[in-house]
């Protein structure tokens, strides 16, 4: 035999012995589709894929509570449209993620939650396995979608169909089930490389039906008061300068609902947030682009919406329409697509607003800012929302790129109103379930995702649902500055104990005086305790330059805000009242 004959026929013989096995082929499944980075909790049987992840160059960023992880999964899938992946361990790991994989379905956000799972022969005869459960039945329900994959070869394409369908469409959450025997599976190296699947175009354009975009076209042209209603699904679509021109070329005031804020800065003249009770009772016709008509806009109907209207619903999801009220103009594509297609076809007979209708918002804003400011320059001890937020706007101006996360009721509500937003998808919060504990899986996956600051305010009772992920913040030395508005309690801290024969405290109370400084200090990172204003502000900016880990206890009159914060009229006992 040739010598190079004899080469040829060893390299065959390697090549027939190289074997790969279901562990390789879902890391090298996830990086064909340019995935980089894997939020989760190590475990049987995954603590080993998480560790060769790494070693393929992917990032790991490990939690403390698999919640978290999903979380800062969702926003990141939020934020770049890819799905974000969120890895765990099998029946409590899995559970815990899915709430997270629940939030991200209600709010349109493409994760992948991927699960270790025990055999299936022991699961499906319930022999008590260790962490024994059915999650592929359980994840249904709560998931977009649910796969399991049972062969090494189907890896490849088990987690194309997981992309897809994280990402195509409306976006949301989806279950990927991996049983623990198939990530030992062994598999002929070369059959394993071929089987992996790269997703083209996992997101297609849904460009609308011309005549829908006509029948949209012609109802606007007809309005006396226009209003454009901006959503997180507009903020999704990443079609910033489109939406943009759009409202610029219309001149029709707009909203923005709380994570579309920035889309276009909030100080944009045709902002009508400042009078917004006013244009949403007054308006004619509401054009909603990636908005739905749920309870954060009162199902489209009511006192709020006052006037009798009609509206024009930009959306990708052809069920959104006619779900509360009826839609006289509906426009099914992705946002993009359906914009540009309305900026097509604006042309110079379209005219502007009225400067009736204009001058009406302008008077209402100009009063109410005025108003505004007057409660955010007062300087009350101890302070409260209004004079704290005031400070924290100030410095927020000065940094128009950095993340902002905000959970909680009144520190919510007030945030919303108070500190402006300049750029797109820059602000994070509880969403359409209003869900407290995103705190701290949000802003680390929105430091991680963009590698810019990331301030989060925080009320203390919704802090501590994720608060034990200071240590991760500090473990990844994440530039997450954590404010806590620190009023003793869920909602107030004030609140009387209607039990007096009972030891207990009032059900919204907290211990007193708590120092949430201290926790961020167990872990390396810098604490900060602060009552005034002008301290804060310090400690803020001072804080920011730093880039590092740090928590702000900002102490907050305990009688400030009010019970649900703006949700008051959703309690029952006011709702009966009402009646
Ligand atoms: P908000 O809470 O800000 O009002 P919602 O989450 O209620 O926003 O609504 C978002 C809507 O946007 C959903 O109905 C969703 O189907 C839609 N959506 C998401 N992404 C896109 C997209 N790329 N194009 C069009 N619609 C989208
Ligand atoms: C998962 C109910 C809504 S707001 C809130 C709770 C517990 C906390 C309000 O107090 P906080 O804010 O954070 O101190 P502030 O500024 O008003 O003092 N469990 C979940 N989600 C929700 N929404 C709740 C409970 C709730």
């Amino acid at each position: 035999m040739s010598a190079t004959l004899e080469q040829a026929t060893m390299n065959t013989a390697k090549e027939t012995l190289e074997m790969t096995d279901g562990f390789h082929l879902v890391i090298d499944a996830l990086k064909h589709n340019g995935i980089d980075t894997i939020f989760g909790l190590v475990g049987i049987p995954i603590t080993d894929l998480a560790r060769l992840a790494q070693a393929e160059g992917m990032r790991f960023i490990g939690f403390r509570h698999e919640q978290n992880a999903g979380n800062a999964a969702a926003i990141a899938g939020y934020m770049t449209q890819k799905p974000g992946i969120c890895l765990t361990v099998s029946a409590p790991g899995f559970l815990n993620g899915l709430t997270a994989l629940a939030n991200a379905t209600t709010n349109c956000f493409p994760m992948i939650l991927i699960s270790g799972s025990s055999e299936r022969e022991i699961v499906d005869l319930q022999q008590g396995d260790y962490e024994e459960m059915d999650q592929l039945n359980a994840a249904k329900p709560f998931a977009k979608a649910a796969y399991r994959i049972n062969k090494a070869e189907d890896i490849g394409i088990g987690i194309a169909r997981a992309i897809r369908a994280a990402v195509s469409g409306r976006p949301g959450g989806v279950y990927l089930d991996l049983p623990a025997q198939l990530l030992g599976q062994s598999l002929d190296a070369a059959r394993g490389k071929k089987s992996l699947v790269r997703v083209v175009d996992p997101a297609p354009r849904q460009i609308p039906a011309p005549d829908s975009v006509k029948r949209a076209l012609d109802l606007l042209k007809g309005a006396k008061r226009p209003l454009i209603l901006l959503g997180k699904g507009a903020a999704y679509a990443q079609a910033d300068a489109d939406i943009r021109a759009l409202i610029e070329k219309t001149g029709i005031p707009y909203l923005p609902m709380s994570m579309a804020k920035g889309l276009l800065p909030d100080t944009h003249p045709q902002s009508a947030s400042a009078a917004r009770s006013y244009v949403l009772a007054e308006a004619d016709v509401v054009m909603l682009i990636g908005a739905r008509l749920n309870w954060l806009l009162s199902h489209g109907k009511g006192k709020t919406w006052g006037a009798p209207k009609q509206f024009i619903q930009i959306d990708i999801a052809p069920t959104e329409i006619d779900s509360n009220v009826a839609i006289a103009a509906p426009v099914i594509g992705d946002v993009g697509s359906c914009v540009s297609a309305l900026l097509a076809g604006i042309n110079s007979g379209f005219g502007k607003p009225s400067a009736e209708w204009t001058g009406a918002i302008a008077e209402r804003k100009d009063k109410n800012l005025t108003k505004m400011a007057a409660t955010l320059n007062q300087n009350p001890s101890p302070m409260n929302y209004h004079s704290a937020l005031r400070a924290i706007r100030d410095v927020l101006k000065t940094r128009p790129d950095i993340n902002v996360v905000n959970e909680g009721a009144n520190a919510l509500d007030f945030t919303r109103s108070i500190v402006d937003m300049y750029q797109p998808r820059k602000r994070f919060d509880a969403g359409t379930w209003g869900i407290m504990g995103i705190g701290m899986g949000y802003a680390i996956g929105a430091a991680v995702t963009s590698g810019l600051p990331v301030v989060a305010i925080e009320g203390d009772s919704a802090f501590g649902f994720s608060g034990m992920e200071l240590e991760t913040i500090c473990r990844y030395r994440l530039p997450v500055v954590t404010v806590i508005f620190n009023n003793n309690g869920v909602y107030k801290g004030c609140d009387p104990n209607l039990n007096p024969k009972g030891p207990d405290v009032a059900v919204t109370a907290f211990v007193k005086g708590a120092r949430y400084d201290k926790m961020i200090e167990a872990f390396g990172g810098i604490g900060y305790n602060v009552t005034t204003p002008a301290e804060l502000t310090k400690a803020l900016t001072e804080a920011i330059a730093a880039g590092k880990p740090a928590l702000i206890n900002a102490a907050i009159d305990e009688a400030a805000g009010t019970e649900s914060g703006r949700l008051i009229n959703l309690n029952p006992k006011s709702a009966a009242a009402k009646k």
